[in-house]
């Protein structure tokens, strides 16, 4: 069996939530957090969004895991303590296992429930690791069991989760990484999605069968339940789209008539025709200005590897 050890759950209070998701609302530009996109609904929505023809960026990412296995697994080395940030059902970790070889798996994820269920099957499937879930928001705070090695620590963070933070943040949280961990064979293996041609983003996130919109228009759906709001997603567009100048993808809802949202409490807004709630935010970057990064938060000896069209990135970025 999996040690299951639940770290103490940093997650929000409900009416902290709902005052944070009114206070994005009444903004002069509303928005709201993309990890309120994941309700259970959202999560198998995003699932169905990975596999369809324009959204290029996991099966991608899938390739070059499979291209490059070999030397990724020597600049990670046997016998790591491999921390999955956000494993959700832990396949990406997983498939990489008979070539990393890590000594401990540790599985972090919002849910821990949905984790340690996939983390329960997988003990099965390789006896020889030992295996921990944990239950926690890191993007917050990252905040590590005590008895977890400080060396040979190899954090895992794919599939370009990054580029919902912005620059500055990203930043930030990998100085949050780069200091859990410790020791010269301690790093940090990370998938980023490039900048590429406008077309090319614009439809991987405005697909031709509207699972995206659907994505994001469930959103409405999440809020109604969380705020107790009278969104009706029949009222509201997606519309995504590559924003050049701000090297990201921009997701919004956008009112199709003039209307108001009422929620909980005596909440409500008024939205005027057009106007849109910013839901998602998605960055792109360049090899270099990546790299730069890493090497700003306290990396060094990067690694890189890309698909023949240079459309995505897998680092390894080992502890300075
Ligand atoms: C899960 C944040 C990596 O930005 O590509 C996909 C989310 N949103 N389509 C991304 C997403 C719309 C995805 N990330």
């Amino acid at each position: 069996m999996a040690q299951l050890s639940q770290a103490m759950q940093n997650s929000v209070a409900p009416d902290e939530i709902q005052q944070q998701l009114a206070a994005g609302l009444l903004a002069a530009h509303a928005h709201t957090s993309p990890k309120y996109l994941y309700d259970v609904l959202g999560s198998r929505l995003f699932a169905a969004i990975c596999e369809l023809p324009e959204y290029y960026p996991t099966r991608t990412e899938a390739a070059i895991f499979t291209q490059h296995e070999q030397q990724i697994a020597a600049a990670i080395g046997p016998g790591s303590v491999f921390i999955d940030l956000g494993a959700g059902n832990c396949s990406k970790a997983a498939r990489l296992f008979p070539s990393l070889q890590p000594r401990q798996y540790v599985a972090v994820d919002i849910s821990v429930q949905f984790v340690a269920e996939a983390v329960n099957a997988l003990q099965q499937q390789f006896p020889q690791i030992r295996m921990t879930c944990l239950g926690m928001d890191f993007s917050a705070e990252l905040e590590l069991p005590a008895a977890l090695d400080m060396h040979h620590r190899q954090f895992f963070y794919p599939g370009s989760s990054i580029g919902n933070f912005a620059p500055l943040e990203a930043l930030m949280f990998l100085r949050r990484i780069r200091k859990a961990m410790a020791g010269s064979q301690s790093g940090l293996l990370i998938g980023v999605d490039l900048i590429k041609d406008k077309a090319i983003l614009d439809a991987a996130y405005d697909d031709s069968l509207g699972v995206t919109a659907a994505f994001n228009l469930n959103l409405l759906h999440h809020l109604n339940r969380l705020l107790d709001a009278d969104f009706r997603p029949a009222d509201w567009r997606h519309c995504a789209f590559y924003n050049s100048g701000q090297y990201r993808v921009e997701m919004h809802l956008e009112a199709k008539r003039e209307l108001t949202v009422h929620w909980q409490g005596g909440g409500e807004r008024r939205f005027a025709r057009g106007e849109r709630i910013h839901t998602e935010s998605s960055h792109k970057y360049t090899r270099q200005g990546f790299i730069d990064m890493l090497q700003l938060a306290g990396f060094s000896a990067v690694q890189t590897w890309s698909d023949p069209d240079n459309w995505f990135m897998v680092c390894h970025a080992q502890a300075a």
